[in-house]
């Protein structure tokens, strides 16, 4: 797969260094007490208190699986690496029992219903003194001012990925999803995000409400424009809506931004777009964190700081195509990445987006229209 990197010299020449490991496999935390003898990097923080071992549980396809070598060869920690796909599949396996897990990455509104559930634990911030590369957007965010418990990883926002060649007229609207009579012009070539918030959020966006709403009357609204459409989903899907794009097998998808643009830049003789609805889009912050029972907490935070540098900052997103929230690594960004049209979404279109917010009490609603939809 073709990849839209470009880096710096010095990392040009640690790459070349390090060999192309394959993701590890699962294993259980081990012990305190890193290769010591592997330690030469200052970004490994005090190598008698590193552990064998780091786990970290991210979404998928959301880093450079080079910055993992590099922090191996680097740090002598073995990174057992494991991808999810929602947010509610990530509090599922925490509240399951799962504590195998150092790091996690919760997005905005789950940073909040995991601090109130004490499912988190406060960073030590002298472990990590990159959390000042942070643009200071991210360093005050109202789910979690001041960093208490989470560093910014990557944001993004919502919108409609689509092939061209088909879709011939570029959408502005989030009524290409949602109006039965269009939709119905691609019936079996859409796919929405299989998550709840974002799905039911995109219908209350297209119904002009807030996709935060808690009114049982606009909710159901929302259930009743999803079902209209449904017979024209192919798949509700989070982790290949792009690949999907590009093969042809859909025409139209509800996606995050950086997923399209990867799709687009990998496979540039495919006619593909992202529109931005002029309804307004969800706009996110993923975070990493360190669960409450983490294993390595220590480490944790050595490999948090480690992803706050610029350099694996402007790795990270020239890999994922994702908007970097780190203001250090901005410089090291590439250029095409940083004026790439709606990647970034600018000042005008900020003022006309939503984050998704810890609804209380109606996220039992949320669920339950979910579990409908899906059911039907
Ligand atoms: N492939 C990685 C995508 C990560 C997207 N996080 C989105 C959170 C939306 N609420």
């Amino acid at each position: 797969m073709k990849r839209l990197v470009v880096l710096p010299a010095v990392l040009m020449l640690l790459l070349a260094a390090c060999s192309q490991a394959p993701a590890p496999a699962p294993a259980q935390p081990q012990a305190a007490g890193g290769d010591a003898a592997a330690v030469t990097s200052e970004r490994c923080g005090d190598p008698s208190k590193l552990s064998d071992s780091v786990n970290f549980y991210n979404w998928s396809d959301y880093i450079d699986p080079e910055i993992l070598t590099m922090f191996e060869e680097e740090c002598g920690v073995k990174v057992v690496y494991d991808t999810f796909s929602s947010n509610e599949d990530l509090l599922a396996k925490l509240q399951a029992g799962a504590t195998g897990y150092d790091i996690i990455v919760p997005s905005d509104y789950m940073v909040s219903i995991m601090v109130q559930l004490g499912l988190l634990k406060e960073l030590d911030h002298a472990n990590i003194p990159n959390l000042a590369n942070l643009a200071e957007r991210f360093r005050n965010a109202p789910y979690d001012p001041g960093n208490k418990y989470s560093a910014a990883y990557q944001w993004g926002a919502t919108g409609i990925g689509y092939d061209a060649d088909v879709v011939t007229t570029p959408p502005d609207s989030l009524a290409v999803l949602f109006d039965p009579e269009q939709a119905a012009q691609y019936a079996g070539k859409i796919s929405l995000l299989n998550d709840a918030r974002e799905a039911i959020g995109a219908a209350l966006k297209y119904l002009g409400y807030s996709i935060n709403s808690t009114d049982p009357a606009q909710l159901e609204e929302a259930k009743q424009v999803l079902l209209a459409i449904k017979p024209y989903v192919l798949t509700f899907d989070s982790d290949t809506f792009g690949d999907l794009l590009v093969s042809g097998e859909t025409a139209l998808a509800l996606g995050w931004n950086g997923t399209i643009y990867l799709a687009m830049s990998e496979n540039e003789g495919r006619n593909l777009g992202f529109a931005v609805p002029k309804e307004g889009m969800a706009v996110f912050t993923d975070n990493l964190a360190v669960p409450a029972s983490a294993p390595n907490p220590y480490t944790a935070e050595v490999l948090i700081n480690y992803l706050l540098d610029p350099e694996i900052g402007a790795m990270i997103t020239n890999y994922t195509l994702f908007p970097s929230p780190n203001e250090a690594a901005l410089p090291l960004i590439a250029e095409e990445i940083k004026n790439a049209p709606n990647l970034n979404p600018s000042e005008e279109m900020m003022a006309n987006v939503e984050y998704i917010q810890d609804v209380g009490e109606a996220t039992a609603l949320y669920e339950r229209i979910w579990t409908e939809i899906k059911a039907q």
